[in-house]
């Protein structure tokens, strides 16, 4: 019976899982999501995601998560045994609409008990998910039933409530979205989920570690590390909602975005009073917590957006390493080269070109990894990702990257420019 029931949940899943590939009347990812809410505003892409599908059954909106273990691949070359849900971390997208009957059945496939609790949502209290308190644990091998309404629309999260330090810190976690019924507020062209994470993945470790509490050396927007996030693209002009859930274990992440200034327009607590939304180039997103950003970029580019923290943009970079910023280490390399010919000492002038050296590295980590820019290595990896501003956000660009109008780009100075302004580079910073 069991056995019956997880092949016809597989079938399901994969159905869904192929018809999420493929949007209908969508050209090139990532693009706007397949139909619209009820409240006219568009579906919720989850960049690096999916969607749960649901099934109707009765006027109900049923559902089904499959808690378990899986490998992950937090970018190339980095991989670790996660839990999720779904086989994924976050898990996929819950998204459905005010006034819905959800039945959401969760099956443990981990090897101890676990719940799902429903982060900001209101609910019958026995709904809630916090094992001992308001439920007994799911035991391993069994499924238990969620059921609610969705009387709020919201952004909201999912998250197992039952040794949190654990399951938290290896994946358990994932959005859920409640669109409103009838419009409110103005209309969105383009609706993003985003969450944000942070893991100690010891190099050639199989799986992350839980206990670490200050340590996190990968960093993530929806379980991938830059180069591996998948970009956002959107239209100038565009009125765009980037929804950022944090169920990071310790960290809160300040979110920046370039290009544009946006304003926090929702918590998981529910919509910020216009009077009280400010303008903001960096939002900071605590544990716990929904930020829900709205904007409309003006500028077209390859924009970066991420978190402004520097040791979360900077995966698995130089922790543990001696400090050799402007160390004049000739000597040493000279006495270590008759013992090792090729030895350098690294970081002497920054840890910024490390990331194209391709130094090797244990197997298993991504080390000094950044991603190739259209003008050289970029030297960020982790918590970064880039919102794609664009006229046409539905055609392709040829080159992969945003075709900068001619004398925009920053680059070298000319020397007869230079004389013209009074700019002498050999003397020093101009006097008042
Ligand atoms: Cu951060």
């Amino acid at each position: 019976m069991q056995v019956g029931g997880t092949v016809a949940a597989a079938a399901w899943l994969a159905k869904a899982r192929e018809a999420q590939a493929q949007p209908a009347g969508v050209q090139g990812p990532p693009g706007p999501a397949p139909g619209t809410t009820p409240g006219g505003s568009p579906a919720v892409v989850a960049p690096n995601g999916e969607t749960l599908p649901w099934r109707l059954v009765g006027g109900v909106k049923v559902g089904h998560l499959v808690v378990g273990a899986f490998e992950h691949e937090f970018a190339s070359g980095l991989r670790a045994e996660c839990w999720g849900y779904n086989g994924r971390t976050p898990g996929p997208l819950l998204e459905a609409t005010e006034g819905d009957r959800v039945r959401i059945y969760v099956t443990n496939r981990l090897p101890e008990p676990t719940t799902v609790h429903w982060h900001g949502m209101v609910i019958p209290a026995g709904m809630d998910g916090v094992s001992g308190l308001t439920q007994r644990p799911i035991p391993p091998g069994e499924t238990y039933m969620y059921e609610f309404t969705l009387r709020h629309p919201g952004t909201y999260m999912y998250h197992s409530h039952h040794d949190e330090m654990i399951q938290l810190a290896l994946g358990c976690v994932g959005m859920f979205v409640v669109h409103p019924r009838a419009p409110r507020g103005p209309r969105v062209d383009r609706d993003f989920a985003l969450m944000l994470h942070e893991w100690k993945v010891t190099a050639g470790a199989r799986r992350p570690d839980p206990l670490e509490m200050s340590d996190f050396n990968v960093l993530t927007f929806n379980g991938k590390s830059f180069p591996s996030t998948e970009p956002l693209r959107v239209g100038r002009g565009e009125r765009v909602r980037i929804r950022l859930g944090n169920l990071s274990p310790m960290s809160h992440h300040p979110i920046h975005l370039h290009g544009l200034w946006f304003k926090v327009t929702a918590t998981d607590g529910g919509p910020v009073p216009a009077s009280a939304q400010r303008p903001e180039t960096t939002t900071l997103v605590p544990v716990g917590s929904v930020r829900v950003l709205e904007l409309v970029p003006e500028e077209p580019g390859d924009w970066a957006m991420h978190c402004h923290m520097t040791h979360h943009v900077m995966t698995q970079m130089g922790h543990g390493m001696p400090n050799m910023v402007g160390a004049d280490t000739r000597a040493l390399d000279a006495r270590m080269a008759r013992v090792a010919p090729s030895y350098m000492t690294m970081g002497t002038t920054g840890m910024g070109g490390m990331a194209q050296m391709g130094m090797p590295a244990p197997s298993n980590s991504a080390p000094m990894r950044g991603g190739a820019g259209p003008f050289s290595h970029i030297d960020m990896g982790g918590m970064f990702t880039v919102l794609q501003v664009r006229e046409h956000p539905n055609t392709p660009d040829p080159h992969g990257w945003y075709e900068h109008p001619a004398g925009t780009v920053a680059g070298p100075a000319d020397a007869e420019r230079l004389r013209a302004d009074g700019i002498d580079p050999a003397a020093g910073a101009p006097r008042r």
